[in-house]
């Protein structure tokens, strides 16, 4: 029976420590300061840009929403963000994803100044984290490497399997691992044997959008299962990629979903606008 990693406790601990980061920021006359970007009304978004609200305020951290409607331009949006960049009450820039399709999601990213880059979605930081010299990591993949170390279980040495390819999510996990000094495989929609890959991995991170996508026949015995999923079942639940029921029986550590991935992503963005302020004041 796999033991369940606690992703609101170890959050909780997170947004904890930013908090205190936040006040001794504070006792300097310096303020922290989030701006969410909003644009649409798509609900899954709705959800997230106030859980990201909520957050700040839990972390004395002073959060600007900005909700755009669905059809706005976007040279309309892009003046927004140059704003923000201007604002020196704003320490990070967060642009809510996706953006509806008249707007490209890739010339609003590069908009937002490098400093303010709290997702490190932008090229710069991207690249910084290619070579292993960031300020930044990316919420969910860094979310994530917390949950694998609050195991105990080391990275290095291991077999790391990393499902899904995204420029969010799988790309940058498995540069993380790399760093740790995993043995790393990315599988993707055109994998062969995906199934044999996952069953020999000792540490799994799912990041595909589908449930039920990892059984347990792909599970090791004792591996560490990361469910970055975000889905709704048959019943409208919310669920992960992974078979839960099953593969607890198997792993030796999994997350669940909710209580796993998601709040690490919403700490991680805490602590990456503490760092933006910091850096911005020029502390530390
Ligand atoms: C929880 C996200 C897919 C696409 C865009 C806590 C969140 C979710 C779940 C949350 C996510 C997922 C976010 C839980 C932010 C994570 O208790 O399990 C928090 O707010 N997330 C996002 O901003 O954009 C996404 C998933």
């Amino acid at each position: 029976m796999a033991q369940i990693i606690d992703g609101k406790k170890i959050s909780a601990a997170v947004k904890a420590e930013v908090a205190a980061g936040v006040a001794a920021l504070k006792e300097r006359g310096i303020e922290t300061g989030l701006a969410v970007v909003l644009v649409g009304d798509d609900p899954a978004s709705r959800v997230y840009v106030n859980n990201k609200k909520k957050a700040c305020a839990l972390c004395g951290i002073r959060s600007f929403e900005y909700t755009l409607p669905a059809e706005t331009k976007e040279e309309e949006l892009l003046a927004l963000v140059g704003k923000l960049n201007a604002d020196p009450a704003v320490n990070g820039i967060l642009v809510q994803l996706p953006l509806p399709p008249q707007i490209d999601e890739q010339k609003v990213i590069a908009a937002i100044a490098p400093e303010k880059d709290v997702d490190a979605f932008t090229e710069g930081n991207v690249g910084r984290i290619m070579i292993g010299d960031y300020h930044f990591l990316p919420c969910t993949p860094a979310g994530c490497m917390t949950l694998i170390d609050s195991t105990g279980v080391s990275v290095d040495g291991k077999n790391c399997v990393v499902v899904g390819r995204s420029n969010i999510v799988g790309k940058p996990m498995a540069m993380l691992l790399l760093h740790r000094n995993g043995t790393v495989t990315i599988c993707h929609s055109h994998t062969k044997n995906l199934a044999e890959i996952c069953s020999q991995a000792d540490i799994l991170v799912s990041a595909v959008g589908k449930a039920g996508f990892i059984t347990a026949p792909m599970v090791k015995e004792g591996a560490v299962v990361i469910d970055v999923g975000m889905n709704r079942n048959a019943e409208g639940k919310l669920c992960g990629d992974v078979d839960f029921e099953a593969v607890e029986k198997k792993a030796g550590f999994i997350t669940p979903v909710p209580g796993g991935v998601g709040p690490m992503t919403i700490a991680m963005l805490m602590r990456n606008t503490l760092t933006a302020a910091k850096l911005q004041n020029g502390v530390e």
